[in-house]
């Protein structure tokens, strides 16, 4: 059984960027019902017990209705408990650093070309999807993914993602998905968290190198 993660802050922690209103509808509503879905669709399936990740690249892609729908919603459930780490009340301003700060500089020209890149993708992005920051290979990339669709289906690692789906901003901000990116960048991004998966990421690939035959085995 999956079950809906507890949010890593009380609903009113990110006010007044985010209301505890939309957490409580975005997290207790939409996110559970992702969970509820994938509950009654794997329960009893083939692929009940298979590690979450392995499930969501197996039925990436598929045209069957029901694994097309195990997608949808593995993933959902899968982006939105990273999306709730990738938010904090002490984001944004400080911006990222250690390592992960000097590849942003390298490959993409800063933290602040970042956040004008990352909210034109988000702002731009038509319909509803995510906004990503991933390590692609050796390199750090911004893009969008539409509807459920999710970086780990591609063999990218995400770093931090924001909710571009209306129902995450909304009521705090209507049809002013610029602003709540901006939100997002000033004020919500937590970089302490893409600084780990940065550093984790790494480690990996360094372990793996060192060792080839011991990781494919
Ligand atoms: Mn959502």
């Amino acid at each position: 059984m999956y079950v809906l993660p507890d949010l890593p802050y009380p609903h009113d922690a990110l006010t007044p960027f985010l209301s505890g209103e939309t957490l409580r509808t975005h997290h207790g509503k939409h996110h559970k019902a992702y969970v509820d879905k994938l509950n009654g669709l794997v329960v009893g399936s083939q692929l009940e017990g298979q590690p979450f990740e392995e499930i969501i690249r197996r039925t990436a892609g598929a045209r069957d209705a029901d694994a097309k729908s195990i997608f949808d919603n593995a993933a959902q459930h899968w982006n939105h408990s990273f999306f709730w780490n990738s938010l904090s009340p002490d984001g944004g301003e400080a911006g990222p650093g250690g390592a992960l700060g000097a590849a942003i500089e390298r490959d993409l020209g800063g933290a602040e070309v970042f956040a004008k890149e990352f909210g034109k993708q988000g702002g731009e992005h038509f319909g509803s999807g995510w906004a990503w920051l991933v390590l692609a290979g050796e390199k750090l990339q911004i893009f969008t993914t539409h509807d459920a669709d999710t970086p780990v289906a591609r063999g990218q690692t995400p770093l931090l993602c924001c909710d571009l789906w209306e129902h995450a901003y909304y009521l705090d901000y209507q049809n002013r998905r610029p602003d709540f990116l901006k939100a997002f960048t000033s004020q919500l991004a937590n970089w302490r968290f893409a600084e780990a998966n940065f550093a984790a990421a790494r480690a990996t690939d360094a372990m793996q190198r060192s060792a080839p035959d011991a990781a494919q085995a």
